[in-house]
């Protein structure tokens, strides 16, 4: 990456920042807040010494920034440079709560969720992303840089930077997935928002399918000129270019983690607090969101039990399920859900020595999420809609030992590459619960062909070859 970049700068923008400086008591603590983007990026940022411009979060990250609103970090062993940007209340309200999460994420998620519009968050979503703009021109000044803008929070930051540095070279990933047009044309602003994303020279996301519908989204409601061939859309006169850059984790450091005493230690300790000798384990990993069929989940899970009475007594599902975004209706609402079948399963199948299910809510650390990974029998991904789905690759590369079923959702992005997983179609209640038998009746060889075979995908497309193929495409578009 660094040979790439030669003396560019290289800076990161997304909404959230990936360290948060919090206080405990009177003492200032830093730490990683839960999501796929910030723990795909932060490995890309430490390799090429960049900037990351950011909202600054945290109650104390005012306390231990500089005079430039800038902080080293990671802070232990500082790497590279976070710029935080100050947003008040009302601007958190409006842009991140109101606009990014009542209408960009539902409408691009089909959950069945409505957005919900409001022209206040809609304007509060304008005003951030000028906010942002600023930011970026501040720290690029002029120097040579490429500009990588994250996701749906910012569809409007790269044609203001555009407009006012149209040479900088400007790329973004949108990490979640792009609806067919009919859905998207639902959105009172959907020219304003389709233009603010042309003004990006290199448009990147997970899977082929999300371009193709976000080219035919731009061909219909702008007239927009679509390449099919070249995989690019003109637009006033501009050329974006459209292609897929399914994401990825870091393999290697993973992989290695799994097989460390401090991950042994802490199987062992999960193991005798959660009873779980002799169990077969299940587990999923998620942010409590609507998209991440968790309810679904637990339904196909009561099935199970149900239908395969065998297994009752055998088998643990650990469903670690992190609060998020509690401020929004439909998010309370899964929670509820969440918290209800896992009860309701639990008083029907479970006793006094064994419940079926167990629901941890707090944040789990690194090593734990490493233990909970290696500790299982299999490992459910059952999102009605995701991007890509970090979680399923974690459980793959933590599984140096080569064994462990992946029962993956076909809407997940990560379906495309996985196809070694249990493909599920996790609306499908009966037939999901038939899956999770087949998970725990496969045999240990085809477990291991599986897994293998899984393995060798996230191996040879690790996030280093994510960062490095989309930074090498804008590096080649700033020498063209
Ligand atoms: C968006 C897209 C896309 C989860 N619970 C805990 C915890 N996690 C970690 C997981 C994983 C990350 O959070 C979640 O990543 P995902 O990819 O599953 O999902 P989103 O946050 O929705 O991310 C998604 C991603 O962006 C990247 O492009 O894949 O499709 O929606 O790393 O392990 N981490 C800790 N405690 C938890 O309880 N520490």
């Amino acid at each position: 990456m660094q040979r790439s970049l030669g003396d560019r700068l290289f800076l990161v923008v997304s909404n959230r920042e990936p360290y948060v400086h919090g206080f405990s008591g009177k003492r200032i603590v830093c730490q990683r807040p839960v999501s796929g983007l910030t723990e795909a990026l932060d490995p890309v940022l430490r390799a090429a010494r960049g900037t990351w411009v950011a909202h600054g979060s945290g109650s104390a990250d005012r306390q231990v920034t500089d005079a430039h609103d800038r902080v080293k970090v990671p802070s232990e062993n500082p790497e590279y440079t976070l710029r935080r940007v100050w947003l008040s209340d009302e601007e958190v309200a409006g842009h991140y709560r109101g606009f990014s999460n009542e209408v960009m994420w539902p409408l691009c998620h089909i959950a069945f969720v409505p957005p919900v519009f409001r022209d206040t968050d809609w304007e509060m979503y304008r005003k951030v992303n000028e906010k942002f703009a600023r930011a970026v021109l501040d720290e690029v000044g002029d120097r040579p840089a490429v500009v990588l803008v994250q996701d749906y929070h910012l569809a409007l930051l790269s044609r203001l930077i555009k407009a006012q540095r149209p040479r900088l070279v400007v790329g973004q990933f949108w990490h979640i997935p792009w609806t067919p047009y009919e859905v998207f044309r639902t959105c009172p602003w959907r020219e304003e928002l389709l233009a603010g994303l042309l003004g990006n020279d290199l448009l990147g996301f997970h899977t082929p399918a999300y371009c193709e519908n976000f080219l035919d989204t731009t061909r219909h409601i702008l007239r927009a000129k679509v390449n099919q061939k070249a995989a690019s859309v003109t637009h006033q006169g501009r050329p974006t270019l459209v292609k897929p850059f399914p994401i990825s984790v870091d393999f290697a450091r993973l992989s290695e983690e799994a097989g460390t005493e401090a991950v042994r230690q802490e199987m062992a300790r999960l193991s005798r607090e959660l009873n779980l000798a002799g169990k077969l384990v299940g587990i999923g990993v998620d942010r409590l969101d609507y998209t991440k069929g968790i309810p679904q989940r637990l339904q196909a899970l009561g099935r199970f039990l149900e239908n395969f009475p065998a297994y009752r007594g055998r088998v643990v599902f650990i469903q670690a399920g992190i609060p998020s975004r509690t401020d929004i209706e439909s998010y309370q609402e899964v929670g509820r859900q969440v918290h209800e079948l896992a009860a309701g399963i639990n008083s029907r199948y479970g006793s006094s020595s064994w419940q079926p299910v167990l629901l941890m809510t707090g944040q789990l650390s690194p090593v734990a999420l490493s233990a909970l990974r290696r500790l299982a029998s299999f490992c459910v991904v059952s999102a009605l809609h995701d991007g890509m789905n970090l979680v399923a690759k974690e459980f793959v590369a933590s599984r140096a030992d080569e064994d462990g079923v992946l029962i993956l959702s076909e809407f997940a992005g990560a379906a495309a590459e996985l196809k070694e997983a249990v493909l599920v179609n996790p609306f499908a209640i009966g037939e999901f619960a038939v899956k999770i038998n087949e998970a725990l009746e496969m045999s240990e060889t085809e477990r291991r062909r599986r897994m293998k075979a899984m393995r060798a995908v996230v191996a040879g497309h690790s996030i280093y070859r994510w960062a490095a193929s989309i930074l090498e495409q804008l590096i080649s578009l700033a020498e063209a």
